[in-house]
């Protein structure tokens, strides 16, 4: 995959002064961001654009009679309004999902969810797009909706897609992992079992920036730019020639500043169509930007599967088999972002860091009248509910056989010197130490003192009780391989484009997408590091299809594990090159240059003073290249990976819990993460922050609910509930470092360590504050009233 080189060594002092691999160095993004000048798509104005504004359904399950779209055409500024005929004269009036299901643009016959797109309304401006859009009538025949997923795989329950033919019920499909008899052979011999139901609840992404595109269609060229909120550009470009008919190459996708992604921004939603249906036909720019209701109410919700854990293990807490049944709410699509083969994602990861001989895995997926999502939120596809069953077993166990969860960790931990190593639902882990993270959290988190602490409260019949919980993690993130990973069936690689220019600073083009992980800092600092440049010398470019190589974009934690690579392959090739230049300014011979990481210069081998800069070698590249070689000093690499990469963590929260009020209190929060060779400390430092905050956000606080008719009753910040500064405590982090052996820099991906690894902590440590009166478990989120109840029915409160 790229030229032999150990990389930098996490033991040195990485990054030489040059913001290398390691330095803290400042994002560059963030002067434009904090001065006001960003770029995002609501942004964007252009001479004579149009505002789209879409009508949508009140019910959540209704047939429509007749859409009657003449006042809204009849007011002034009013330009056109479009519903599923006009789109169905383009053949655009449905468009495939990311699994293979096909989704209404506009609903041609019956709406399935609350907030489903009916009608759009084009109109000069922002406000009379809005007057129209209340204009448009709709005779609706309204039907019994069904919002539960275990109420929708009832006999007689409604159907919600009828229009499928073979789809005589509300399943979809079921699937399953991992060796059912020899799990069950386990389970029968076994001393202990336990078992334990866990919902864990749909919630929503929450980016700052809601979706949106400018479409602009140019019957001169034959060629539509669309600038779009999209964490996948290149991907959805393919998506959107394959639906629309346009070739590729006349579409072109800029996705400027991205405020949040979070997952919300993987999926294709038929905003972007319409927007780019209506600029097609009326050929004039057209916007279309989502309210925040809008998002909430319709955009890619996160998790809701209903799961039962069980587990199988010896007297001494040695876990002999997991098996665990899900069953998973999909909404009215089944339109979850992830790898097209990976129906549940990488749920089957659910045996955690745990060398555990048998495991079974089964799920069944289920339509209800709800919006379609499922991957998303920083979840890994579908780890975060993987590690949250597997990290709350292994608490439950460990109450069971009334051991510290701790000691039932360390007895199961996949050792050290195991790895690589190959799970029994058949992941290959490329490394870990397990137990050095936990050590090291347990320490900073002074355990043993917290647990005397707990005893002593109970003895004293405290007024709040003391809860400690753990959670030792491992995700699973950086897809590909494309063999095994695909998005409509594109393999999932990525890729980098170096060039340094004559005067010796470069630009790095990168098929990733950032939406504020900072990778206009990071992939600088990996060319920084691997061509001894300066990482002010540098340029990330990202998110226009016309300008950059082809990549699959950024979710999964995957830019750091693919798109790096290639940085740092494409660097490597650079270096290459540069040893030739350098060899020939020098009068040496090509075998004899070496290139110090150090000090950044090439030299010839026993002479050091016999120097020279890539600054200087820039220029012999232009200027006085080589005969052998081609002018220029420039490389592209694609970047297939081996092997996913596995960082993990432990991560140990004290809580009290209230026993008069239900109210838990963190006390202290301790996160060790181990996401291998680290490029940016600081950078890392925000994302587990900003992680963390929303594992606390799920633990305690969100959830999208719907009542009987379908209604979301969450459908604004008043009642989905982001956490603020105010319920977040003060975090305190630490590192291991144990880097990816098949990584060319030896790192791997971090952005969604904290959100997977920390909801099963935080549970624990609420439950463990419970734990010594029977309580095993308390759903998310542990709301004051019901942790309140919890206290209640096991006489605990005062
Ligand atoms: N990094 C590093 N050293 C490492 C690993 C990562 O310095 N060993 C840096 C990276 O270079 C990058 C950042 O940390 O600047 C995150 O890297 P990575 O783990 O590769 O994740 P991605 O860049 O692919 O980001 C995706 C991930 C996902 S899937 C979600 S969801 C999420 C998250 O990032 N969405 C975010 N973090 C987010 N942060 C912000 N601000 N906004 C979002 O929408
Ligand atoms: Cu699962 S949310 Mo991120 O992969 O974009």
């Amino acid at each position: 995959q790229h030229p032999e080189d150990d990389g930098p060594d996490p033991e040195k002092h990485c990054g030489h002064g040059r913001g290398g691999m390691g330095e803290e160095v400042s994002r560059k993004e963030d002067k434009r961001f904090i001065t006001g000048r960003g770029d995002y798509v609501d942004d964007i104005k252009k001479p004579g654009m149009l505002h789209c504004e879409i009508v949508r359904s009140p019910h959540a399950h209704a047939r429509i009679e007749e859409i009657d779209g003449s006042r809204a055409m009849a007011m002034d500024d009013v330009v056109a309004v479009l519903t599923a005929d006009d789109l169905l004269e383009h053949d655009l009036a449905t468009m495939p999902t990311l699994m293979d299901d096909t989704q209404d643009v506009l609903v041609n016959d019956k709406v399935k969810f609350q907030s489903q797109e009916v009608a759009a309304v084009i109109a000069k401006d922002r406000y009379a797009a809005k007057d129209g859009a209340e204009k448009v009538e709709v005779e609706y025949d309204v039907l019994d909706p069904v919002v539960d997923a275990e109420e929708a795989l009832k006999e007689d329950a409604p159907l919600v897609r009828d229009e499928l033919e073979d789809q005589e019920d509300n399943h979809i499909f079921d699937w399953d992992t991992g060796n059912e008899e020899e799990t069950q052979r386990a389970f029968d011999a076994a001393d202990v079992t336990v078992e334990e139901d866990m919902e864990y609840q749909r919630l929503h992404p929450a980016p700052i920036e809601t979706c949106g595109a400018v479409a602009d269609w140019d019957p001169g060229k034959d060629k539509m730019t669309v600038h779009m909120t999209s964490q996948a550009p290149h991907a959805h470009r393919t998506l959107f020639s394959q639906v629309s008919g346009i070739p590729e190459h006349k579409v072109r996708i800029v996705s400027p500043d991205v405020g949040g992604g979070f997952g919300n921004k993987v999926p294709i939603y038929p905003g972007y169509v319409v927007a780019a249906a209506a600029s097609y036909v009326l050929e004039q720019p057209v916007k279309w930007v989502e309210e925040r209701s809008e998002n909430i109410q319709t955009t890619g919700f996160a998790r809701d599967y209903e799961m039962t854990g069980e587990i199988a293990a010896t007297e001494d807490g040695e876990i002999e088999a997991v098996r665990v049944d899900v069953l998973a709410n999909h909404g009215a699509y089944n339109a979850a972002a992830q790898p097209s083969k990976f129906p549940a994602g990488f749920f089957n990861i659910f045996t955690g860091s745990y060398d555990i001989d048998a495991a079974y895995g089964s799920l069944t997926a289920a339509f209800t009248n709800t919006a379609p999502g499922g991957v998303a939120y920083r979840c890994s596809f579908r780890v975060t509910e993987a590690v949250y069953l597997i990290e709350r077993m292994v608490k439950v166990l460990a109450d069971e056989l009334d051991m510290d969860p701790t000691e039932v960790r360390r007895k199961n931990f996949i050792p050290s010197d195991a790895f690589p190593y190959e799970s029994a639902t058949g992941w290959n882990y490329d490394s870990g130490d397990y137990e050095k993270a936990l050590d090291k959290a347990l320490e900073m988190a002074d355990y043993e003192e917290y647990r005397e602490e707990q005893r002593r409260r109970i003895e004293n019949d405290a007024d709040k009780l003391l809860g400690i919980g753990v959670s030792s993690f491992t995700e699973v993130v950086g897809a590909g391989p494309g063999k095994q990973c695909d998005i409509a069936g594109i393999e999932m690689f990525d890729s980098a484009d170096l060039r340094v220019n004559p005067t010796g600073n470069a630009v790095l083009r990168v098929g990733v997408q950032t939406q504020g992980q900072g990778h206009e800092t990071t992939f600088a600092q990996i060319v920084a590091e691997e061509l001894g440049m300066d990482v002010d010398d540098i340029v990330v470019e990202h998110g226009d299809t016309d300008t950059e190589p082809y990549g699959l974009g950024t979710y999964g934690s995957r830019s750091t594990p693919v798109a790096g690579a290639a940085a740092a392959v494409a660097a490597r090739k650079v270096r290459d090159k540069a040893k030739s230049i350098a060899a020939n300014e020098l009068e040496a011979a090509e075998e004899d240059i070496e290139w110090d990481r150090e000090s950044g210069e090439f030299h010839v081998a026993g002479a050091p003073d016999r120097s020279i800069t890539i600054t200087e070698i820039a220029a012999g590249a232009f200027m006085n290249h080589p005969d052998q070689e081609e002018p220029g000093l420039e490389a592209t690499n694609y970047y297939d990976p081996p092997e996913m990469t596995y960082p993990f963590g432990s991560y140990v929260v004290v809580v009290e819990v209230d026993r008069e009020t239900g109210e838990v209190e963190f006390e202290k929060f301790v996160a060790v993460d181990d996401c291998g060779n680290r490029i940016n400390p600081m950078i890392i430092e925000g994302q587990i922050h900003g992680g963390l905050a929303q594992g606390i956000g799920t633990a305690m606080l969100e959830e999208v609910t719907y009542d009987d008719n379908g209604n979301v009753t969450g459908g604004d910040f008043m009642n989905y509930l982001l956490p603020t500064a105010n319920e977040i405590p003060n975090f305190e982090t630490g590192h291991t470092v144990t880097p990816s052996p098949h990584h060319p820099i030896g790192a791997k991906g971090v952005g969604e360590s904290p959100t997977v690894g920390s909801p099963p902590a935080i549970v624990n440590a609420v439950t463990d504050a419970m734990s010594h009166a029977g309580v095993s478990h308390v759903e998310m989120p542990m709301t004051p009233d019901r942790v309140w109840k919890t206290l209640s029915e096991h006489g605990l409160d005062i």
